[in-house]
């Protein structure tokens, strides 16, 4: 069948839209028509040539929200019009890491997923004959997209897709990491770098999580608005200490540092201030941000042997068929809020303005409806 997509040809070119050809689902397969999807911080990544897993010409997204059209032979748990949010962290429930009990990182398909590929090792979409390799399994960014049924998760049929598209990556993924990662207690002190959709619903978890003072850092000072509207307590400029590290600023600002950060940028500098801007004994920093290949994490032994933890997380920790639902009901009761997060709506042809005004500082999130 044909799709409308927004494909990546090249590296650091903006994206173009095609009618590309959709083979059917294979066995364990699903088709899905995607009616909306979130613009992460990762696509732009991606495309920006720094991912060292990037491939193209390749279909990018990966938070999107839609219906199934079509299953394959042999899936049984996901039916014709079930409402579904695509995984790029899967969950088959059967593989080493599934069973551990210590991750949500499955890995059944993890190997062809970094080649672009679907499980059986070969591409779903083309163009003119000329295969287009899909992006962490979801591939968000064309109309319709196949995807393997782990990696698949079946939500509530009355929750709106263009709000909940945003659970299928940042909004889980801030409020998981501070849920299951950190695991931030009553009263606890945090600090959260960056604030985009990730930081400012890590900010989020960190108020479910009834955290007492939660201290936000950006150097975009029109965060700071929405920051506080969720539940920040105090806002930090970088650029109004030229003269003084960041670390220094939280850790005098807190009296002794606090006990929770979270880095949300993907910067290497500012992950070694996240980790040394928590308090000596106890204090835990998650790495959330993505850097770019080459990139490495530097801070002086002392600040871990001093009792600083450094952690990362994917995905909040969440694992994505069997606790992914609950999220979004969890929403339609109003405990997690979206609608905030959505700074406008775009149609496909406009993907690229989504990128533009991402870079530029001036949304939260873009989403795309179909
Ligand atoms: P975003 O671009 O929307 O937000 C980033 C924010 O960081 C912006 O507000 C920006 O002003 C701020 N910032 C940039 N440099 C800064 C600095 N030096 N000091 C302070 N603030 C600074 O990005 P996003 O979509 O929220 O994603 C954030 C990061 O999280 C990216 O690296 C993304 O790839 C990553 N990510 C990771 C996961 C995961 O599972 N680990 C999931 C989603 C996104
Ligand atoms: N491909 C990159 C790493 C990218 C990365 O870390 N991805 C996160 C999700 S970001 C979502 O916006 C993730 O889940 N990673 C776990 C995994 O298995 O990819 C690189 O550096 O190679
Ligand atoms: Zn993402
Ligand atoms: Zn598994």
């Amino acid at each position: 069948m044909k799709s409308r997509a927004a494909v990546a040809w090249e590296a650091g070119k903006p994206l173009s839209i095609e009618d590309v050809d959709v083979a059917g689902p294979k066995a364990g397969e699903v088709l899905v028509r995607i009616v909306a999807t979130g613009v992460c911080h990762t696509d732009a990544f991606t495309l920006s040539g720094a991912d060292p897993e990037g491939l193209f010409p390749a279909i990018l997204g990966h938070e999107g929200g839609g219906i199934v059209e079509e299953v394959g032979e042999g899936v049984t748990t996901l039916a014709v019009g079930d409402h579904v949010i695509p995984l790029y962290t899967p969950e088959c429930g059967t593989c080493e890491y599934c069973r551990s009990g210590k991750t949500n990182l499955c890995q059944r398909i993890r190997a062809t997923q970094g080649q672009g590929l679907m499980p059986d090792g070969t591409s779903r979409f083309s163009k003119d004959g000329r295969m287009i390799h899909h992006y962490m399994g979801t591939s968000t960014f064309s109309e319709y997209t196949v995807l393997p049924e782990i990696a698949v998760a079946k939500i509530n049929q009355a929750a709106p897709l263009e709000k909940v598209c945003l659970l299928g990556c940042g909004i889980t993924t801030g409020i998981g990491a501070v849920l299951n990662t950190a695991k931030v207690e009553p009263g606890a002190s945090v600090a959260v770098f960056g604030l985009g959709g990730i930081g400012l619903s890590v900010v989020q978890g960190a108020v479910m999580a009834k955290a007492g003072r939660i201290v936000v850092v950006d150097t975009n000072p029109s965060k700071f608005e929405m920051a506080k509207l969720l539940g920040a307590t105090d806002c930090v400029n970088p650029k109004d200490y030229p003269d003084t590290p960041i670390q220094q600023v939280i850790v005098e600002l807190t009296g002794g540092g606090v006990d929770y950060s979270f880095e949300c940028i993907g910067n290497v500098d500012v992950m070694r201030a996240a980790l040394e801007c928590c308090h000596k004994g106890w204090g835990e920093s998650v790495i959330i941000g993505v850097a770019g290949a080459g990139q490495e994490i530097r801070t002086r032994p002392f600040q871990l042997v001093t009792g600083r933890v450094w952690r990362g997380s994917a995905f909040g920790g969440v694992k994505g068929r069997s606790q992914l639902p609950g999220y979004v009901d969890r929403y339609m009761a109003g405990e997690i809020r979206i609608d905030e997060m959505v700074s406008q709506e775009l149609p496909l042809e406009r993907i690229n303005e989504a990128f533009d005004a991402m870079h530029e500082g001036r949304v939260i999130r873009s989403v795309i409806r179909y």
